[in-house]
């Protein structure tokens, strides 16, 4: 406070169009921050979740690519934030197999770029790294805490681990507040369409109006996640910058269900039994899984304050409902910022790769198919 005149506090959330983007910067709009968010530039606009919520025209947008440090250098000058939130990535854990050293490049070397801004730059500036419970991997200890060994079992993971590390190394190194949420998955009606649990709820929404057919195609039903809700999520991101001294927290509920239990209630939810809809499919296994997660947010709890709220059952009713609503307004011909209707799920892209006469087109997608064993 300098005469009167309250400091705007200004915010760079790095991935605003993704899920944990719009619910970081409407908190932070809560909290009276000045917003900016970087998007990618794309040939078809992806502003739907901002828009969903109601922020597109309450956050200031800047063009910047992680893989671009100039575009990065002028997007922190532009801004000159207090505080950067570094959320953008690509968090597609399976695409990480398909594409590794864009994977590197990106969700490794991105968080490297903003560190070295910063030290060039600015060094009061505060730095939030969105870190993984996918760093534990072939996990060594259950639940998972600050002091669990990783053992990353992805191009992703591994990608996400070199980036933990440099967060760390900043803060010891140059005195930087740079800081890592170690965020176990989170989930909403904002969730991309790839990933399970979105995936499942968008099916059993359609299933139930009579849109879907076929059945559910899922891969490993006895993987299990530790599954939070992603607006209680971005309140820990929060407050781990509110901390006098930058460090490491574990974001989890403690509690761990299984792909097919999450299929299981979302059926439920609407009134439908899962066995009768849900058929797993060898050609979406990865090529290495995390076959289980737990977090302990035990520290969190002590010295954040943040404890979870928001149960299993609970997430997986308001995303049922969340894509049941919006099945039944896009029938009514309502339009209104969504993904859903323009989406090709993974099985409808594999299937286009096969020629009419069931050969595919090209040599490698022969050994491909033989690979998953359609060949
Ligand atoms: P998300 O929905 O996939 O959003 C990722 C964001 O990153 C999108 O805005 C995306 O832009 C942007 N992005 C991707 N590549 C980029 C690039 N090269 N340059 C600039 N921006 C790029 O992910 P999320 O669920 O919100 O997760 C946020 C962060 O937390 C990610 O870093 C993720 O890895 C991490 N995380 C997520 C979870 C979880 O369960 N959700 C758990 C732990 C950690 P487009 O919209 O243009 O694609
Ligand atoms: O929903 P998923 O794709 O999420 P995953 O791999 O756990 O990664 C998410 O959480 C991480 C935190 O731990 C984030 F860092 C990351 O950015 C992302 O947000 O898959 C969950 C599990 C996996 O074991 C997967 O093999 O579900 C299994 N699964 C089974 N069938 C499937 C499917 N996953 C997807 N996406 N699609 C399926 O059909």
């Amino acid at each position: 406070m300098l005469l009167g005149l309250k400091l705007v506090k200004r915010a760079l959330v790095t991935g605003i169009t993704g899920q944990d983007g719009p619910y970081l910067a409407r908190l932070l709009l809560d909290k009276g921050y000045k917003v900016y968010g970087t998007y990618r530039r794309t040939s078809t606009p992806n502003f739907w979740r901002l828009q969903q919520l109601g922020l597109i025209r309450k956050v200031t947008l800047i063009p910047a690519d992680l893989g671009d440090m100039a575009s990065l250098l002028e997007a922190v000058t532009v801004t000159n934030p207090h505080e950067i939130y570094n959320l953008a990535a690509q968090s597609f854990v399976g695409s990480s197999f398909d594409q590794p050293l864009l994977t590197t490049e990106i969700d490794g070397s991105g968080a490297t770029r903003f560190l070295e801004i910063i030290r060039h730059l600015n060094t009061d500036i505060k730095f939030y790294q969105a870190s993984t419970s996918e760093l534990y991997g072939a996990v060594r200890k259950t639940p998972q805490d600050e002091n669990t060994p990783f053992m990353p079992n992805s191009p992703y993971a591994a990608a996400k681990l070199y980036s933990f590390h440099m967060t760390r190394v900043y803060r010891k190194a140059y005195g930087i507040f740079a800081s890592n949420g170690i965020l176990f998955n989170h989930e909403s009606p904002l969730r991309g369409l790839e990933f399970v649990t979105r995936k499942i709820s968008n099916s059993v929404a359609k299933i139930k109006l009579g849109l879907q057919k076929e059945p559910l195609h899922l891969g490993n039903l006895e993987t299990r996640r530790d599954w939070g809700y992603a607006p209680e999520y971005v309140q820990a991101m929060w407050m781990m910058m509110k901390k006098k001294q930058p460090d490491d927290f574990v974001i989890a509920t403690g509690e761990t269900h299984s792909v097919g239990e999450f299929a299981e209630e979302a059926f439920a939810v609407a009134g439908l039994n899962w066995k009768e809809h849900v058929q797993a499919d060898r050609r979406l296994l990865r090529p290495l899984d995390v076959s289980h997660l737990c977090g302990n947010p035990a520290k969190a709890e002590q010295e954040l304050g943040w404890k979870p709220r928001v149960t299993f059952k609970k997430i997986v009713d308001i995303m049922v409902k969340a894509d049941v609503e919006r099945w039944q307004k896009y029938l009514q011909g309502e339009i209104f910022p969504w993904d859903a209707p323009s989406y090709s799920s993974e099985i409808d892209i594999l299937s286009r790769t096969v020629s009419r006469e069931g050969k595919p087109p090209v040599p490698g997608i022969a050994k491909l198919l033989r690979h998953l064993g359609k060949g």
